[in-house]
């Protein structure tokens, strides 16, 4: 997969040289290419922003910066003849980012995002590339950030350990708690390692036992149970159809209900 990255802040991209996402680009798995906005400036101060129209606090990305850089990098030559790149705009209004969004960008050939700083991008040049690219915009989370280049990290760490030969163990990412399998909808469970007693905490004897099918049941209940302390939103979608005596009985044990529906609303 080629992965794009415009921003005025290069820089802040230096953790892709690391750990998973650094060694899916040494072999070949991933071609991150991180890109100066203000190389498509023209004036000496290379400036990027100016006050917002209306009137109101902060300053407002430029538009045209943006768009010599996005034609200059999606007209810069397709992965194997394949089509212009998925264009990605972290905001903090975006469409939610999850991990079935993650799952859809994996099977991208080629993304380019733009990360923004102040207080977002001209507008117009979302109204441009929604109508000649494949534009989302999207979010990470229901706070706010200081700009866009954070949610790309998070976004690349997300879609790069689902790409073919990244992860080292294929297992790993069917479980994931948001995907869909057979974990699908459920938190993760807690887990060990050696030694089988430290500081005085034991290791749960039945991960000890040897009997895999118990430890299955085992893991599954400690995940019900976590889900349902943790995320009651998220054991209120689990379908019914997945859950079989066993489970309802420990969501029972749980003390979960389908929450009532809220007739303030
Ligand atoms: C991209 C600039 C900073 C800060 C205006 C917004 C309601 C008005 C822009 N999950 C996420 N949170 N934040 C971002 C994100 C933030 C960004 C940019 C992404 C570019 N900023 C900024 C304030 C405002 N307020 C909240 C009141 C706009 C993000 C993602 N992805």
């Amino acid at each position: 997969m080629r992965v794009d990255i415009i921003s005025i802040f290069p820089e802040y991209f230096a953790p892709l040289d690391v750990s998973l996402i650094g060694k899916a680009r040494q072999r070949g798995l991933l071609d991150i290419r991180v890109h100066q906005l203000r190389d498509w400036t023209h004036d000496v101060h290379r400036k990027v922003d100016d006050t917002p129209y209306g009137g109101g606090p902060g300053m407002v990305m430029k538009p045209e910066p943006w768009s010599e850089a996005i034609d200059a990098v999606a007209g810069s030559g397709s992965v194997s003849g394949e089509g212009p790149p998925r264009l990605i705009v972290p905001t903090p209004s975006g469409r939610p980012f999850t991990q079935e969004v993650a799952l859809e960008y994996a099977k991208e050939p080629w993304l380019l995002f733009a990360p923004a700083r102040y207080e977002g991008i001209d507008s117009r040049v979302m109204a441009e590339y929604g109508s000649r690219l494949r534009l989302d915009e999207v979010s990470i989370g229901d706070y706010v950030l200081a700009g866009g280049e954070a949610a790309v990290l998070v976004m690349v760490e997300a879609v790069g350990r689902l790409l073919p030969g990244v992860l080292g163990n294929a297992g790993s990412v069917a479980d994931d708690s948001f995907a869909p399998g057979t974990m699908a909808g459920l938190l993760e469970g807690p887990v060990y390692t050696k030694p089988p007693v430290w500081r005085g905490h034991e290791v749960p004897p039945i991960l000890l036992s040897g009997n895999h099918g118990a430890i299955a049941r085992w893991r599954r209940d400690e995940a019900l149970r976590r889900t349902v302390a943790k995320r009651p939103e998220l054991a209120a979608r689990l379908d019914p159809q997945s859950l079989d005596k066993h489970d309802r009985e420990v969501l029972d044990d749980a003390s979960f209900r389908v929450p009532p529906e809220d007739m303030a609303n």
